[in-house]
Parts: structure tokens; C-alpha cells; sequence
């Protein structure tokens, strides 16, 4: 089966309800029965796009791009305009943002290490399982490293997640971050694991010791791998819109990323910042988180997000 049949339409759907209702229950609202889109409409179509977090410049392409295809079209319906905002939305991602391209890349090289890592309370630990459990899916031999050393509850909330996706853990108990990513690596090295799932305390980008914490665990996962960490996953909540942006850009300072993860879609209304980041940050969205559940966490792949949120 191809992994796309695997993506949880519905459950993206439902996830992402509450942002679909901001900007096409409000965009119906504005459309519904009238006869002509005109110039007035138009601006109450780019109020709604601007202030469904997507950000300003995205939104007055998509309005600049309705405004000259509506011009000699009379078919100005609400279907009509739903296409050329799916069509302008998924323009912003490149090929590489495809979840088929990124399961490749996983694919390539043995083993694959990811490091997650965010501020406090993102999901970081909750996504650590969720992959988990999607990788094992994919009939990949998975282990996870307990890097959050600071708390005891940090390991035995990790634990649950090991058990529940069944697979390996190495745990951090009395250990320090880095040594827990050595022995992480080194045993997938030896017994032949295809991938590596290191999860790191909550950090904020104001404490320095920590941000220098994160390149300490670079160095020692280079001793054994030379190019790994192969990924490096910054986790942001998606309730969070706009700072996300600014959080990207504070970990970009001290440590190299590779990819984001956007969890807590369900229930905010703030998903058009999805857009907003891709166009904001060099960065493809691999995952977005939808609920609290173990098949929760689903692939972002552009198409299948922007049907969600449009149709
Ligand atoms: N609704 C919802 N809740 C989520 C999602 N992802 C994580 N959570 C919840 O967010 C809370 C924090 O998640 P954790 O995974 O512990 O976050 P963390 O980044 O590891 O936190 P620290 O280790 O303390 O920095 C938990 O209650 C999770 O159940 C999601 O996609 N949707
Ligand atoms: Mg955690």
C-alpha cells in the first residue's frame, strides 16, 4: 500500500475543523447569494484571508490572483474561488515538502537520527511516541533515546509512549543528555536499528546553557555518525500562530533544522499559520499533530492539508 493511502484523511479534517471554518465558513458567508464578486467583496475576502494567520503577503497574492482571474470570468463562484485558493496555497511548497519524498530520505541511510527538540510544552514528547509508531508502521526497526534527564517524569512519560508504539527505549535516568544520545546511536548501530528518535528537555532559546546543550549532543552524535543528526525536528504548538515564526527563528540561531512539526491543530483556529511559516521559513512541515491519541501525529502532505482546510 502507498503511504498516502495510510494518511487519516478524516482525521486531518477533523483536526483541522476549526481553522476550515474560519476562513471558508467566513468566505461562504461573504459569497453566498451574490450575483457578482464585486470590488467590495473582494476586499472582505482579503480581511478574512489576512486575519486567518496565512499572514499579509500570502494573502494579497491569493486576492490579486482571484481579482485578475475573476476580471473576464463570469463564473464567479464560491467553487470557483475555492480553486484558485487551493491552487495559490499549494504554489508555496516545494517538491521536497512532500511526505513521499521525506519517507525516502528516511529510508536512505541506516540509521536515521532525529532530534526533537522545543520550547516547554510543545508536544515534543508526545510526538516522540506518535513517530514511533508511524516509522514502526512503515516496517522500520525503531528506538528511542530519553534525552529530557531532567525530570524523572520525563522518562516514565516516555516509557508509556515506547510501550504504546512498542518499541525500544533507552532511558536517561541519572545520565546526562549527551551520554543517553551516545548510547542511543551506539546501540542502533550494533543491533541494526533503522531509526533513531532522540527526545530533549523543553528549552527556551533565553537560556543559553541549554541552546549549548543541543550543540553538545551534535558532537557526540557525530563521533559515531558523521552526518548525523539527520533530521533536527523543531516542535511548535499550533495555538501559538504567529510566535511559531519567531521561534523558528530563535532555534535557527543555535542549532541547524531540518524540519518542523505543528502540533495541537485540533481545536485552534489558528492552522493558516501552516502557510505562513513555509512561506516565512526555508522549512517543509513534516507532521502536524491532531489530538492526544497514538494516531494522532499525520504526514503533512501540502495537498491533502490544503483539501482539508478548503474543501
Ligand atoms: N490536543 C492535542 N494535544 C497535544 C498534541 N500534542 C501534544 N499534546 C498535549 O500537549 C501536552 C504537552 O505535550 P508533551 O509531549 O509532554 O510536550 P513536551 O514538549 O514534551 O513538554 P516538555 O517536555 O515539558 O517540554 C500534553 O498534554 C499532550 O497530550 C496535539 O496534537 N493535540
Ligand atoms: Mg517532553
Amino acid at each position: 500500500m502507498g503511504f498516502l493511502e495510510k494518511i487519516n484523511f478524516k482525521k486531518i479534517k477533523d483536526g483541522l475543523q476549526t481553522t476550515h471554518n474560519k476562513i471558508m465558513g467566513r468566505i461562504s458567508e461573504v459569497i453566498t447569494g451574490k450575483a457578482i464578486i464585486d470590488e467590495s467583496t473582494i476586499d472582505e475576502l482579503e480581511e478574512i484571508l489576512i486575519s486567518s494567520d496565512i499572514g499579509y503577503t500570502l494573502a494579497a497574492k491569493i486576492i490579486d490572483k482571484i481579482r485578475s482571474e475573476l476580471k473576464n470570468d463570469k463564473n464567479r463562484t464560491i467553487e470557483n474561488i475555492k480553486e484558485i485558493l487551493k491552487q495559490e496555497l499549494l504554489s508555496i511548497f516545494p517538491k521536497e515538502h512532500n511526505a513521499e519524498y521525506f519517507l525516502d530520505k528516511v529510508k536512505s541511510k541506516k540509521p536515521y537520527v532525529f532530534l526533537i527538540v522545543g520550547i516547554n510544552g510543545a508536544g515534543k514528547t508526545t510526538t516522540v511516541g506518535k513517530l514511533a509508531k508511524i516509522l514502526k508502521d512503515e516496517n522500520l526497526k525503531v528506538i528511542i533515546g530519553s534525552a529530557d534527564t531532567f525530570r524523572a517524569a520525563a522518562n516514565e512519560q516516555l516509557d508509556i509512549w515506547a510501550k504504546r508504539a512498542e518499541v525500544e527505549i533507552v532511558s536517561g535516568i541519572s545520565k546526562d543528555p549527551s551520554s543517553v544520545v551516545f548510547d542511543t546511536i551506539s546501540k542502533a548501530i550494533s543491533n541494526n536499528y533503522d531509526v533513531v528518535l532522540i527526545d530533549t528537555a523543553g528549552r527556551l532559546h533565553t537560556k543559553n546553557d541549554l541552546m549549548f546543550e543541543l550543540q553538545k549532543i551534535f558532537k557526540v552524535a557525530q563521533k559515531l555518525l558523521p552526518d548525523a543528526p539527520h533530521e533536527v525536528f523543531l516542535v511548535l504548538d499550533g495555538n501559538t500562530g504567529q510566535n511559531a515564526i519567531v521561534q523558528a527563528t530563535e532555534f535557527e540561531k543555535f542549532t541547524k533544522l531540518s524540519g518542523l512539526v505543528i502540533t495541537k491543530l485540533d481545536g485552534t483556529a489558528k492552522g493558516g499559520v501552516l502557510f505562513k511559516i513555509v512561506s516565512d521559513k526555508n522549512l517543509p512541515i513534516r507532521f502536524i499533530g491532531v489530538g492526544e491519541g497514538i494516531n494522532d501525529l499525520q504526514f503533512f502532505d501540502p495537498k491533502t492539508i490544503i483539501d482539508a482546510i478548503v474543501n
